[in-house]
């Protein structure tokens, strides 16, 4: 059944950019992702398990990761969408979904970041929906928010950083960024959060002996163009991306930005 979310969780989503909804998807449905994950993993022998982009393509991408159907499956799921719906709107498209899985003893940071610096959205909008497919705790490097970062839509200055052990080498450096307000988003294995594009957010390391998988489906109301042309492959983030043939699935209701749903679909 829809979650309908009371008008304390969308006034909390304006002013904190991120909120975690009461739905948790069922026990069989994560067991089944559990095990897609495992496939996953085992088809991309060469990549961090922590940088599994598009992994809803089911075939190897154009960004070089094989991906699985399960994730497109999740990313359809009307539990999530309908709960995004409220949040962005009625016309829904998807446009990215990463798999972001720590080993245990050795999972990589992800540096407080802002999403969106190189998305080629005009306008930049997006809501991630980020799913717990493990249990996601403080030990094993949940993931970690600047609650109201997003406000004004500000892009806050990044730099970047040549330490090892980085999923991404770009990093908030910006004294107006008030990172040390950050909070941990604990989650059980089926909950998921939902947050705006403009709020900063990252994770620690996983040195706990717990692996922590999780997936960020990405989704951006059909008012905003995905501008194939604007950074159509790009490492900015440290590692390869294409947006000149990244596929999009127009979810929910009506395009309203001309945005091509054909190319990077095989026929
Ligand atoms: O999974 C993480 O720790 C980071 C996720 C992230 O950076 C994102 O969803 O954009």
């Amino acid at each position: 059944m829809t979650e309908v979310l009371g008008e304390i969780d969308i006034q909390r989503y304006r002013r904190d950019g991120y909120i975690v909804p009461k739905t948790k998807l069922p026990t069989k449905t994560m067991t089944q992702l559990r095990s897609a994950l495992e496939e996953t993993i085992g088809s991309n022998p060469g990549i961090r398990p922590e940088q599994l982009v598009s992994v809803h393509i089911d075939r190897r991408n154009d960004e070089g990761v094989h991906g699985h159907s399960a994730w497109l499956e999740l990313a359809k799921d009307p539990r999530i969408l309908d709960l995004v719906e409220q949040l962005i709107g009625p016309d829904i498209v998807l446009w990215g979904c990463q798999v972001f899985c720590k080993p245990a003893t050795d999972g990589m940071e992800v540096p407080m970041h802002q999403d969106g610096h190189y998305w080629p959205i005009q306008p930049l909008a997006t809501c991630t929906a980020w799913v717990a497919i493990d249990e996601s705790t403080v030990e094993n490097g949940c993931l970690r928010v600047v609650p109201g970062s997003h406000t004004g839509q500000h892009s806050f200055r990044h730099t970047r950083s040549d330490r090892e052990n980085l999923v991404l080498n770009r990093q908030v450096d910006d004294p107006a960024a008030n990172l040390d307000s950050a909070v941990d988003i604990k989650l059980e294995p089926g909950e998921f959060s939902l947050h705006d594009v403009y709020m900063i957010h990252g994770s620690n390391r996983n040195t706990s002996g717990k692996r922590r998988a999780g997936v960020a489906i990405r989704y951006m109301p059909a008012t905003s163009h995905f501008n194939r042309t604007l950074y159509a492959t790009t490492t900015g983030a440290g590692y390869l991306v294409n947006f000149a043939s990244r596929p999009l699935w127009l979810l929910r209701g009506t395009d309203r930005a001309g945005n091509d749903f054909q190319v990077g679909h095989q026929s």
